[in-house]
């Protein structure tokens, strides 16, 4: 490893209305708390801390239909991607601290509309990929990946403050990781695009070196295209991450959690990254948080060059002489 200084650019999105449970828009506060920007900095990262987003409408909102929150998620996410736009113009790779995952329609609408066509890596217990005519729960958390995606555009239909969201991700360049609460309709779907999906299963089966190998050289055997990362702090096992909304178990542990961020750092590809669902209200115990924030620190550190051998000093370092 060579000496690297990276330019971070920091979205706080504090916004929890893509789900049910309150707390999750405490997210980004939280993980600065736990000192990202200093991590960053003292790993050799230049760090712009755009702050956080003004996301939450008060107003209260009937659902439409099964859908909750429709209009809020709309516009919210609409403000994300012009935010994700500036933070890519200014030459960073864009880190957006959620809140609830439904912010990923958002984050990587304007990752793509600034740098083009995406790899996107979607970590996550979930597939989050229903439709707002298959889900269940009505809550858009579960259903962002079906707002992007090229092959899904005539089974979305119009909702509003959603015209401006454009299918801008090919289900070619989608590999899941860490799938292990797929709902039926979900899994269709994933079957029938031919989506790449790592599932617990298969990190089992392979180990988390050989889906990591495998996820790159899926990804890369046509163009090299800029890798989006958007990881759900679900995907890492509930023991370390207790502190989310829709806990599953059966998770990736934190080493196999923290690889998958070194690994695609490693590429020099990744250009935007989500952490998200981290929801200190769900946690029993301040450890319980505390673990949760601190390894979700810990997967953005090592995104953005931490490695854990140790890093290297600038090229400018002298040993101290007595
Ligand atoms: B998360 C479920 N599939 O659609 C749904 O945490 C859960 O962003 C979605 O991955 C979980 O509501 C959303 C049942
Ligand atoms: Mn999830
Ligand atoms: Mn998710
Ligand atoms: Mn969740």
């Amino acid at each position: 490893y060579i000496y690297m200084c990276r330019s971070v650019g920091i979205i706080g999105a504090p916004f929890s209305k893509g789900q049910s449970r309150g707390g999750v828009e405490r997210g980004p506060d939280l993980i600065r708390a736990a000192g990202l920007v200093q991590r960053l900095q003292e790993q050799g990262c230049a760090v712009k801390d755009y702050g956080n987003l003004s996301l939450e409408d008060a107003a209260a909102e009937e659902p439409l239909g099964e859908l909750k929150s429709v209009r809020a998620v709309g516009s919210a996410n609409r403000r994300l991607s012009d935010a994700v736009q500036a933070a890519k113009k200014d030459g960073h790779t864009s880190v957006m601290l959620g809140g609830d995952h439904s912010l990923a329609i958002g984050s990587i609408h304007g990752h793509t509309t600034a740098v083009g066509p995406l790899s996107v890596v979607w970590v996550d217990a979930h597939a989050d990929i229903n439709t707002p005519l298959t889900t269940y729960t009505g809550n858009f958390h579960g259903q962002p990946m079906s707002f992007l995606l090229h092959e899904l555009r005539s089974y979305i239909p119009p909702l509003p403050n959603f015209s401006w969201v454009k299918p801008c991700v090919s289900a070619r360049d989608l590999v899941y990781i860490g799938l292990r609460d797929v709902d039926p309709a979900e899994h269709h779907i994933l079957k029938l695009l031919g989506v790449k999906a790592f599932s617990m299963s298969e990190v089992d089966q392979l180990g988390v070196a050989r889906v990591m190998e495998e996820t790159c050289d899926y990804l890369c055997t046509r163009v090299k295209k800029p890798i989006h990362l958007s990881y759900d702090i679900d995907a890492i096992d509930p023991s370390v991450t207790p502190a989310t909304g829709t806990p599953v178990t059966g998770g990736l542990t934190y080493r196999e959690g923290v690889y998958i961020s070194e690994y695609l750092c490693q590429t020099g590809l990744l250009s935007g990254v989500d952490l998200v669902e981290v929801n200190p209200l769900r946690g029993q115990t301040e450890e319980a948080v505390q673990s949760t924030v601190n390894t979700a620190v810990s997967v953005l550190v090592s995104c953005l060059g931490r490695v854990r051998e140790g890093n290297p000093v600038p090229a400018d370092y002298r040993l101290p002489e007595p």
